[in-house]
């Protein structure tokens, strides 16, 4: 039997055992910057980097804040129900079982649907202000990814920039001889993405958007890059032997820059766009010979 004191050494047990879990939540979270915090562990140039990237942040720190909390409950509740219901040294037999609870029956069935509902129309909110953009651009770049290499056409300016597979030396930057994409700040884009052989993947993690390139399913990227700045990006599909060597470099540039650049490469004679002539061709063309 329980005597009524034996409940004294339990609650103290799991008082010291909540300000352990605390503390040691502190001092796990005290290792991160406030920067790390507010961005949600995304990478920390991702903050402003374009007009989509502040909701998926939100939606994200959002999400975790609030499982956090039930994961909290959870554990506290764990830690406390093993502490205070504990075998004691006089325990004889099974202690009295409890089922059937509605309260925790209920809990446990509600607080779950909420969070799915939850998650689900914030989800759905930032998707409308996100990948469902179609925001005409008033830059249009079309984005070839070939293996191992990405081609940019600016199709404004009738200008083109052929890429080259880049060569790992070891660091852990695309390098200045990877491709560059150049794109004007303050302006909204369409970034139509294409494949020229198998399935391959436009990511800038800094953009937090990540898009597949599926052969003969051109899809666009509509956003506004609305910081300056150096980014990188890397092809993340796993498209063949030199798949880890696709990587091309971002910049996000002044409107003026971006017609100096765009004007340098009409001057070196990329005028023009590399079109689907450069796809390659998976099938005997008809009326060949197989
Ligand atoms: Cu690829």
């Amino acid at each position: 039997m329980d005597s009524p004191n034996q409940a004294g050494p339990g609650r103290s047990w799991a008082k010291r055992l909540g300000t352990l879990g605390a503390v040691a939540v502190l001092a796990l979270l005290s290792g991160c910057t406030k920067e790390q915090i507010s961005t949600g562990f995304f990478p920390a140039e991702s903050k402003g980097a374009t007009n989509h990237t502040e909701a998926y942040t939100s939606l994200w720190n959002g999400a975790w804040i609030a499982l956090l909390i039930v994961g909290l409950i959870v554990w506290g509740l764990i830690l406390w129900s093993m502490i205070a219901y504990r075998r004691r040294k006089n325990d004889r037999g099974l202690p009295v079982q409890l089922r059937y609870s509605m309260p925790i029956e209920i809990l446990f069935t509600v607080t779950p649907v909420i969070l799915v509902v939850g998650f689900f129309f914030q989800s759905v909110q930032v998707m409308e202000k996100t990948t469902d953009d179609t925001t005409p651009g008033e830059q249009v770049i079309e984005v070839s990814a070939k293996q191992w290499a990405w081609d940019f056409n600016y199709v404004n300016q009738d200008v083109y920039f052929a890429g080259t597979q880049v060569n790992l030396d070891g660091s852990e930057k695309p390098g200045e001889t990877a491709p560059t994409l150049y794109l004007p700040v303050d302006t909204d884009l369409e970034i139509k993405l294409h494949s020229r052989d198998v399935i391959h993947s436009f990511w800038v993690p800094a953009f937090l958007e990540k898009r597949d390139m599926i052969p003969g399913h051109d899809q666009s990227l509509n956003l506004r890059a609305e910081k300056e700045g150096e980014y990188v990006g890397k092809c993340a599909e796993l498209c063949g032997e030199y798949h880890s060597e696709m990587l091309f470099n971002v910049k996000v540039v002044s409107k003026v820059e971006f017609e100096d650049y765009t004007e340098s490469l009409a001057d070196k004679g990329n005028t023009g766009q590399l079109g689907s002539e450069y796809d390659r061709n998976w099938y005997p063309k008809e009326g060949a010979e197989k």
